[in-house]
């Protein structure tokens, strides 16, 4: 689309079509799945932006299968994106942070998807309530059953590195999707204008270094050694390493990782005495992140191992997650072996 200012606008749309241009041997499947999360995205951001203003808050009166209680957005958010995905008719079955098990399609073009869809339809949703980011995190793999029979949990039990695509919506001061397919990470800005979601970060880069430390350190006294010492590095006079570095931590992983992808910084959620395996999940919270920040030069790992090479054991399974600007998870990796 040529805008009468004389730039190019690129739609989402129209990228994933010209990417898809560039793989003759691609037959459009990823494409229409891809052009669904985009539609759920904008749905779900007309939803979030009203939330202050309908009976949309509260308690839906359920408790999730992680012991929460579910916001009635996150119930909202969990239709709409599961209602999306079943429609791609790609995608012949579901895991949600929302479900306790895997929701499967039995039916037409879904049953003989290929692909099976993970997701955190609304991440950081204790947030909403005080106007504060929150996110939808989604990831996408090759089924491994056979199609045309009923998907099986071990589709979900696959390593982080076999994922195909994988990305996150923020619905923050503006509406972004940031997503890679293996091949570099690009950004979209929802335009509300014309709502759609126009490429505004193509290529994005994380700096290999930063200054940006971001951790929940309520917590500090529950943590292991090396990260109780990386933290004390972090707020140490050094100015030719330009520390002390600076603390941010919104508390909603999707907008905490998306200013560090873009500014350089680490993100770390580890293993506390109140939560010895970490709180993150690892199909559809820190494997999703750790594509997109693998794929724009960054790192992730559970402190000792690639989040990528881990073979998960269970759907919901929780990890510890480092992940930001290489040379920073490195350091940390450093004080971890140095005082396990
Ligand atoms: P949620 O999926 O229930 O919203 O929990 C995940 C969130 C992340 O967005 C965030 O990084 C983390 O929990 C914050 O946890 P804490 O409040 O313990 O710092
Ligand atoms: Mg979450």
């Amino acid at each position: 689309m040529k805008a009468s200012a004389g730039y190019q606008i690129v739609t989402l749309n129209e990228f994933i079509i010209n990417r898809q241009e560039e793989h003759p041997e691609a037959k459009g499947d990823l494409s229409r799945l891809l052009h669904h999360i985009g539609v759920a995205a904008k749905i779900v951001n007309k939803k979030i932006n009203k939330a202050g203003l309908v009976d949309i808050l509260g308690e839906a009166g359920e408790v999730n299968v992680q012991g929460e209680e579910v916001k009635k957005l996150d119930v909202f958010a969990n239709d709409h994106f599961m209602a999306a995905v079943k429609a791609s008719g790609e995608v012949c079955a579901i895991a949600s942070e929302e479900n306790q098990e895997i929701v499967t399609f039995n039916d037409g073009l879904s049953r003989d998807g290929h692909y099976v869809f993970c997701m955190d339809p609304l991440d950081g949703s204790s947030n909403i309530e005080v106007n504060v980011s929150v996110g939808t995190i989604f990831s996408i793999y090759r089924r491994i059953s056979p199609a045309g029979e009923r998907a099986h949990v071990s589709d979900f039990l696959q390593s982080g590195h076999r994922q195909v695509a994988a990305g996150y919506v923020i619905y923050g001061s503006s509406t972004m999707m940031v997503y890679t397919t293996g091949n570099g990470v690009d950004g979209f800005t929802l335009d509300p204008g014309i709502g759609e979601f126009c490429l505004s970060h193509p290529r994005i880069r994380t700096p290999d270094d930063g200054r940006i430390y971001s951790i929940n350190e309520g917590n500090y006294v529950h943590f292991p050694m090396g990260v109780k010492r990386y933290i004390k590095y972090c707020q140490e006079i050094d100015p030719e390493s330009h520390r002390p570095y600076t603390s941010r931590y919104i508390g909603s992983l999707v907008s905490d990782f998306h200013r560090n992808l873009l500014m350089g910084g680490i993100f770390i959620y580890p293993e506390t005495q109140s939560a010895p395996k970490g709180k993150l999940r690892l199909i559809y919270e820190c494997n999703p992140i750790a594509y997109v920040a693998e794929q724009a030069g960054g790192m992730a790992s559970n402190g000792t191992t690639r989040t990528m090479d881990i073979v998960p054991s269970d759907l919901h399974q929780r990890v510890p997650f480092y992940v930001g600007s290489s040379r920073m998870v490195d350091k940390v990796h450093d004080f971890l072996r140095e005082f396990p």
